[in-house]
């Protein structure tokens, strides 16, 4: 038994994780137009399977969940058949891997979407923001309000999307509920204005969270899927009047359904998180009855302390794990890391995608 936490097993759902040393989505830009994942992908995450738990890059659920150039899809048979050989190698490599279901809502633009179409979100209220299309980084395009007819299909595409998953193998799920995309429009009050039973009240705000989680639950089991949420809620414009309250109703309604986990964004990469809002973290923590996993600029030793405090079972880095396929491994043994190069994190081939070395074995 290893005194070294990171290294200490842990149960999340059904899958009992070999370390809490986990991969974080990251969003590579790598897939083909349609959003197949490229055969690359399986090496890239092959690279990667020592991981406690790899969490996919950030996969939209629908052409309509689309927010940026060469993200993949999973909602086609191709989509289906394309992951596979990825979620194999993961499997061949020892790992788990989940599929991050995503839908951007507002932070999109008309050039990536179906005909044309403006985005959509829970309400008119266009983000002060950028996305990255075939010409480069431009202003995210005006958004209309989903009808209760658009917010149908959405749910459905949900349902789509996770089977489309579990067709293709993966061990499970995570909600993407995060950093401004189309559930946390729905959340929060600083985009969403509606005067129907999804806008309002934090319950009506939750409303559809709760109800693509019951979809999600209906196709895995609960104790395969997780979710993600930032109630710091700075990234993609947005703001709540009161985060407290709100993320309070979204982390209760996650509880008594015997989900896997439950993702928190701490941090955003280059802010520091104030006093009072690491505050309200904790207290927000105490609500969810679950295994919580933290993200954001952690290190090994910050992760270990976190730990070993209690009320974070695992975290999920980013940044160290494009750098270093066998990050669990150098955090074990403390050797020193490579460092990531932010000039091909979004897009390109090999370079900065599957060309960084793990640890000469000799040592
Ligand atoms: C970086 C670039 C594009 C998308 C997120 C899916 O913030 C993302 C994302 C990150 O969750």
């Amino acid at each position: 038994m290893t005194d070294d936490v990171l290294f200490r097993p842990l149960q999340a759902g059904t899958f009992a994780l070999p370390n809490r040393v986990l991969m974080a989505p990251l969003t590579r830009n790598r897939a083909h137009a349609d959003g197949t994942p490229r055969d690359l992908a399986a090496t890239y995450y092959r690279q990667r399977a020592s991981a406690g738990l790899i969490v996919s890059e950030a996969t939209q659920i629908s052409a309509m969940g689309k927010g940026y150039k060469d993200t993949p899809g999973i909602y086609t048979d191709a989509h289906v058949e394309g992951w596979k050989p990825v979620i194999e190698a993961v499997h061949a490599g020892g790992g788990r891997i989940f599929c991050q279901l995503w839908h951007v809502g507002r932070i999109s633009h008309v050039s990536l979407l179906p005909q044309g179409r403006q985005p959509v979100s829970a309400s008119a209220v266009r983000a002060k923001g950028q996305t990255f299309t075939a010409n480069g980084f431009e202003d995210v395009s005006e958004p209309v309000a989903l009808d209760a007819e658009g917010i149908a299909r959405t749910l459905d595409d949900y349902t789509t999307a996770a089977r489309c998953a579990k067709a293709a193998g993966f061990d499970g799920v995570e909600v993407h509920a995060a950093n401004g995309y189309l559930l946390d429009q729905f959340l929060q009050d600083g985009v969403n204005q509606r005067e129907d039973e999804y806008g309002g009240s934090v319950d009506n705000r939750s409303r559809l969270l709760r109800e693509v989680m019951e979809r999600v639950c209906d196709v895995f089991s609960p104790d395969r899927v997780g979710v993600r949420l930032s109630p710091l809620g700075q990234a993609n414009d947005m703001h709540d009047s009161d985060p407290e309250t709100t993320f309070s109703a979204a982390y209760r309604l996650l509880n008594g359904r015997g989900l896997a986990y439950l993702h928190v964004i701490e941090q955003f990469y280059g802010q520091e998180t104030e006093d009072d809002d690491r505050a309200m973290l904790k207290r927000l923590r105490g609500l969810f009855e679950g295994t919580y996993i933290a993200n954001g600029s952690y290190d090994a030793e910050a992760a270990r302390k976190a730990i070993a405090e209690g009320g974070v079972d695992a975290v999920t880095f980013g940044r160290p794990f494009i750098a270093n396929p066998d990050l669990p491994e150098r955090y074990r043994i403390g050797a020193p890391l490579n460092t990531p190069d932010e000039e091909t994190f979004y897009g390109g081939d090999r370079e900065g995608y599957t060309d960084y070395p793990a640890l000469d074995p000799a040592h």
